[in-house]
């Protein structure tokens, strides 16, 4: 079982995104905690599969964050399986778990499943848009769906997702008020070591995703950042 609660910082590969060898090698020897394989779109059995053999050189941590059932491929420390708690369509609560449990039940090494407790909150993003999430208007609800996901459904992770934009971090210290014992995530538009140092004094673990695309030296700059 992986130690995801030591976790304190972490990148987020795309599958469906290129990297070199260069940049990969960069980022998975940065001193990173683990490298989160993860898109809402364009992932595939493949390109998963690829993206996973290439990160398997290196030491650290990887875990798939299951978003099609398609591209479920063995071979991760560990698979986090998201529930979009203000997801609007109903279809995208618990239809694709169940699905995924009939086609995959007999294989699944329980002891490698985390469910995370997913919070939507930037609405241009292709996650908000897939699940139709429903907007958070403000602290407090962010917070009742953290005590939602961690009091009601008992998650051991609540995720926030700003992904594509900055977070708001009275939103954030909300979430992680709400987590209460769930372990917490924040990830979305962390482009600086600042940012980075600010969503890390908030959350237990940070998630840089895009940067690493757009920026390979100013990813690497936010692990000092939240590590030291
Ligand atoms: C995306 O939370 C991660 O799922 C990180 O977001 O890509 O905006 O850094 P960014």
């Amino acid at each position: 079982m992986i130690d995801y609660r030591g976790w304190r910082h972490t990148f987020k590969l795309d599958p469906d995104k290129e990297i070199d060898d260069e940049a990969l090698e960069a980022i998975c020897d940065s001193g990173t905690d683990a490298i989160i394989v993860g898109g809402t779109y364009g992932v595939t059995f493949d390109n998963t599969l690829a993206l996973m053999s290439r990160i398997r050189r290196y030491a650290v941590d990887a875990v798939l964050e299951i978003s099609s059932l398609e591209a479920v491929v063995p071979g991760f420390d560990a698979y986090f399986v998201p529930l979009v708690l203000n997801a609007g369509d109903p279809d995208w609560t618990f239809a694709p778990h169940v699905s995924g449990l009939l086609a995959y039940g007999s294989y699944i090494h329980w002891d490698e499943i985390i469910a995370e407790g997913y919070l939507v909150a930037n609405p241009e993003a292709g996650v908000a848009r897939l699940t139709k999430a429903r907007p958070i208007p403000d602290a407090a609800t962010a917070k009742a769906y953290a005590q939602v996901a961690t009091h009601i459904c008992r998650l051991p992770v609540v995720y926030l997702e700003y992904s594509g934009t900055y977070g708001d971090p009275e939103v954030a210290r909300a979430c992680k008020a709400g987590a209460a014992e769930a372990h917490f995530f924040y990830g979305g538009g962390i482009r600086t070591p600042e940012q980075a140092a600010e969503m890390a004094a908030i959350a237990d673990t940070v998630v840089v995703g895009n940067l690493v695309y757009e920026d390979v030296k100013a990813a690497l700059a936010t692990v000092a950042a939240v590590k030291g």
